[in-house]
């Protein structure tokens, strides 16, 4: 299996209860290496056009009210089957539903609330990536 890379987010829940750290430890004990990150405060702009796949989901305003809320982590981490693995270590998207040993059942305060975005596809990950990082920012 190849090494790829996935694109990250630790959310406005998770820097507010300062879990960028506890976070990004079960990240890299996951095989995931950071290779590039960021704190930032999302504008309106960027969370709505990151997020556009739901723009006609009852949940979207919600969803970037959310966002741009606190400051945020982008992150780019690398490994082998780099977004699976994220996805498996992130659990599910409620974190009622979530795996014991997962961040979100670790971490997460609700379905909206879930301390982590991770990337679904290749395609997806390298789309979400450039929105956020020049290539120079990335250092494997
Ligand atoms: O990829 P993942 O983050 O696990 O879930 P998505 O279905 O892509 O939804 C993106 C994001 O939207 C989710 O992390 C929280 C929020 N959300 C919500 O607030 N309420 C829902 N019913 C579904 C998703
Ligand atoms: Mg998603």
């Amino acid at each position: 299996m190849a090494v790829t890379r996935t694109f990250s987010i630790i959310k406005p829940d998770a820097t507010r209860r300062n879990l960028t750290g506890a976070v990004t430890k079960m990240l890299e004990d996951a095989g995931l290496r950071v290779v590039a990150s960021k704190r930032i405060r999302m504008t309106r702009e960027q969370a709505e056009g990151f997020y556009a796949v739901h723009k006609e989901r009852p949940f979207f305003g919600e969803l970037v009210e959310f966002m741009t809320s606190g400051p945020v982590v982008v992150q780019v981490l690398e490994g082998v089957d780099a977004v699976k693995r994220n996805r498996d270590v992130m659990g599910a998207t409620n974190p009622a539903d979530a795996a014991e040993g997962t961040i979100r059942k670790t971490f997460a305060e609700s379905i909206e609330a879930n301390s982590v975005h991770g990337s679904d596809s290749d395609e997806n990950a390298k789309i979400e990536i450039d929105f956020f990082f020049d290539e120079d920012e990335i250092v494997g």
